[in-house]
């Protein structure tokens, strides 16, 4: 089997080297952007998507499918983000005769529409959080709704997820305005304006559970934490969660199996759960994807999850421990992304003038770049994911910090500074943490002022990209770092 991967990055990389363990032959697709990208050369045979903007290149179905058929891939890996939650996407695979390797465009489709998402999870005994399972009409009874539900509420886009199209409402004088708020962002986002109403929960913490669905059964592989993020944006996951026992998993698996099931779902997805500081639960919203916090959960299962969606759309059994699970040790990931914290995180450009991704016992890098790569602003800025386990949360933690003081990504603003930052806080430690632990905590997402001692990384960075100009490659010293750069230096650069 050849598989087409149809998407970039750090996630095309994980997928190609699925493959290649799977033994399956792996092509890649490249936008114009992208023909010098790590992916292309990782793959058994590249293709051109062809012109298009680089931001549409990866969404063009028809160009896709040109692909399949011209290299001849019989599956198609979406990875994330682009085409994997586009039920038209699968639908069309499979009807050119290919394997989408994800789940059935239907089960797309149900999980997609959050309020059919939530008639179906309550059909099926999941506990969903109080409010509507239908659109709501009017303002009317819109207001009835809410003061029947009680303030605070959230309008919520049906066609949404992620945060978009959220309003939050907090007394009756204040829904009107959300509402028709809400219904245009909607409208914008996703071309549909249809909004419900959830009771809103205070200070919840994001867990979700990881499941994995084959021809024959549904297993659940436990869950993650993701309370640690900005703006909707995902920065660091752990797998187990502090606000996790063994009880409280099993219910959740639970739950999340029963999520699957309703929807006849296959292949690996996610079910999110909001958990209130009282250890209730309640399903948020299914990813029917691979997520890019994937890796905390086969460090602490031992299941390579994109391996297992390779087998599961040939039609083989998924290889997963028996009875019940037990998570094994702790495992954090930390999303570095191409984000300047002294810019208020806003996205960054640059060219890659050296790189060195950490390594070591208990750490890995899930990464799409390398030296010399130019880093535009065509796509999401995710750089790579450093990933560690340990055998406890503390050692994590530890092992982490290691791991992103060995990381040196120079030539383009990052935010690895905040990573270390958050690692050293008290708080984080305790694993007292919620999904608004960042907004309470401008703290660490501003950086200190900075060093003097940044002039001299400026100035290492400068050699290094002229030493590429000339070499291509920088020429590096025989203790694997550039001239002048010492790891002191280093240190209080990244303070
Ligand atoms: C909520 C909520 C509180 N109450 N729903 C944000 C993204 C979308 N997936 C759902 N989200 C939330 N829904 C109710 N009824 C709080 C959030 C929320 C959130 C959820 C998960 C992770 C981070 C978050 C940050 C802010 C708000």
């Amino acid at each position: 089997m050849r598989v087409l991967v149809a998407n970039r990055g750090e996630i095309a990389l994980r997928i190609i080297r699925a493959c290649h363990e799977e033994g399956l032959e792996a092509v890649a697709v490249y936008s114009d952007a992208d023909r010098l990208s790590p992916h292309v050369r990782a793959a058994d045979l590249a293709l051109p998507l062809g012109p298009a903007a680089p931001s549409a290149s990866y969404l063009r179905i028809d160009r896709l499918l040109d692909a399949a058929r011209q290299s001849g891939a019989t599956a198609i890996h979406p990875g994330y983000g682009f085409l994997a939650e586009r039920a038209a996407f699968a639908t069309a695979v499979e009807q050119a005769g290919l394997v989408f390797v994800g789940p059935p465009a239907s089960a797309i489709q149900a999980m997609g529409d959050k309020t059919e998402a939530r008639q179906r999870m309550q059909a099926a005994g999941v506990p969903i959080v109080p409010g509507l399972t239908v659109p709501v009409a009017e303002a009317a009874a819109a207001r009835r709704h809410a003061a029947e539900l009680g303030y605070p509420v959230l309008v919520k886009a049906a066609a949404g997820g992620g945060g978009k199209g959220m309003r939050l409402v907090v007394e009756p004088a204040e829904l009107d305005m959300a509402l028709a708020a809400a219904r245009s962002e909607a409208e914008k986002a996703f071309g549909d304006s249809s909004v419900y109403l959830e009771k809103y929960l205070e200070r919840p913490r994001h867990v979700e559970i990881q499941v994995l669905a084959d021809h024959q059964r549904i297993v659940h592989l436990g869950e993650r934490e993701c309370s640690i993020q900005r703006r909707h944006q995902k920065l660091v996951e752990e797998a187990p969660s502090r606000a996790v026992t063994p009880l409280l998993r099993e219910r959740m698996g639970q739950a999340a199996v029963q999520a699957a099931a309703a929807v006849g779902y296959r292949s690996a997805g996610t079910c999110e759960f909001l958990v209130t500081q009282d250890g209730r639960f309640y399903f948020l919203e299914m990813n029917t994807r691979i997520q890019v916090e994937h890796p905390v959960t086969e460090m602490v299962t031992g299941v390579d999850l994109v391996r297992e969606q390779l087998r599961i759309a040939r039609g083989l059994p998924m290889r997963v421990p028996q009875g019940p699970l037990v998570p094994r040790g702790w495992a954090l990931e930390c999303r570095i992304t191409s984000e300047d914290p002294a810019n208020g995180f806003l996205p960054a450009a640059g060219r890659i003038q050296y790189l060195q991704v950490p390594t070591g016992p208990g750490v890995r890098w899930d990464g799409g770049i390398e030296a010399g790569q130019e880093i535009a602003l065509h796509y999401d800025s995710l750089l790579g994911k450093v990933i560690v386990w340990a055998p406890d949360r503390a050692a994590a933690i530890d092992r982490m910090r290691r791991a992103l003081r060995e990381l040196i990504i120079a030539g383009v603003a990052t935010n690895q500074g905040f990573h270390l930052r958050l690692l050293d806080d008290p708080d984080f430690q305790a694993a007292e943490i919620d999904s608004q632990f960042l907004e309470r905590r401008a703290d660490l997402l501003a950086p200190p002022p900075a060093a003097p001692v940044r002039e001299v990384l400026a100035v290492v960075a400068a050699l290094v990209e002229e030493e590429y100009r000339q070499a291509r490659r920088p020429q590096i010293a025989a203790d694997g770092s550039p001239t002048g750069w010492t790891r002191a230096a280093r240190a209080e650069g990244l303070r």
